[in-house]
């Protein structure tokens, strides 16, 4: 498995990534060739499903690394998403301790977890299973999520917990843990992003967030976030779709 995506995540080396939300081979190949480190397969969100993610990740391989966010935290849907390949999972929600140590059980083969043995993509169909496994838990990256107001209180316990290699901030769903869906400038939701940014500095964990903008990413990469997750596919091509055609409207008579 070509993995050094979890020893740039742990060196916390800067990595821009976008996204996919359609399912599909093309844009992942398109936009793993367009530079972008890595790529976030959206499995929470999407209508992505297991085999389209597998294609995905194959389309995308070895030009950017993938990373699927997996539709929940149940060891189910953690062990297929490893089991197709995937250089690491952002798990979403992860609001206490015991979510989390779950996560890393769910996550990694014994003895450091419980995660069960299979022959998939990752293992090479079996012709890879002894290297895969010898592998894995070192080779994998955890990303949990933190996006709701209990767990940025949790998270200093949360931070502290063998395995967990980063902490992805979701600002669209603290806002809503807030009842302020959708505000991530209001000022208690950027309080709570300051707070997950300075618990996870101190306890020199690495950090990652969404954001539409490449303005507030930047402001987040100076301040030490890492792992950025810029715009999604969906957007970039209404987004394109659209400059060009106000281009086109705005300098002729079409
Ligand atoms: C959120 O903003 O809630 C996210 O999960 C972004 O990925
Ligand atoms: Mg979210």
């Amino acid at each position: 498995m070509r993995t050094n995506f979890r020893k740039r995540l742990l060196n916390k080396e800067p990595m821009i990534g976008t996204l996919l939300t359609i399912s599909g081979t093309e844009a992942a190949e398109i936009l793993s060739k367009s530079g972008f480190d890595w790529l976030f397969i959206d499995m929470e969100h999407s209508a992505i499903g297991l085999h389209d993610a597998q294609l995905m990740i194959q389309a995308a391989s070895p030009n950017a690394h993938c990373i699927v966010r997996v539709p929940g935290k149940d060891e189910i849907w953690i062990k297929r998403v490893l089991d197709i390949g995937a250089e690491g999972i952002i798990v979403p929600q992860v609001n206490t301790p015991q979510e989390a140590r779950q996560v890393v059980n769910f996550a990694q083969y014994p003895p450091e977890g419980k995660r069960s043995a299979g022959i998939a993509k990752a293992q090479g169909f079996g012709t890879e299973l002894n290297q895969y496994i010898e592998n894995a838990n070192k080779d994998i990256a955890i990303i949990t999520q933190c996006e709701h107001k209990d767990g940025v209180k949790n998270l200093p316990e949360i931070v502290s917990i063998e395995g967990i290699d980063c902490i992805f901030i979701g600002p669209y769903d603290l806002s809503g843990s807030f009842n302020k869906l959708g505000k991530i400038d209001d000022p208690e939701v950027q309080e709570a992003i300051e707070t997950i940014k300075k618990t996870c500095h101190q306890a020199d964990m690495a950090t990652g967030i969404f954001g539409t903008q490449p303005d507030a990413l930047k402001e987040h990469k100076k301040t030490g976030i890492s792992l950025l997750a810029l715009s999604t596919d969906s957007l970039m091509l209404s987004g394109s779709a659209r400059q060009l055609l106000n281009n086109m409207k705005s300098s002729s008579n079409v």
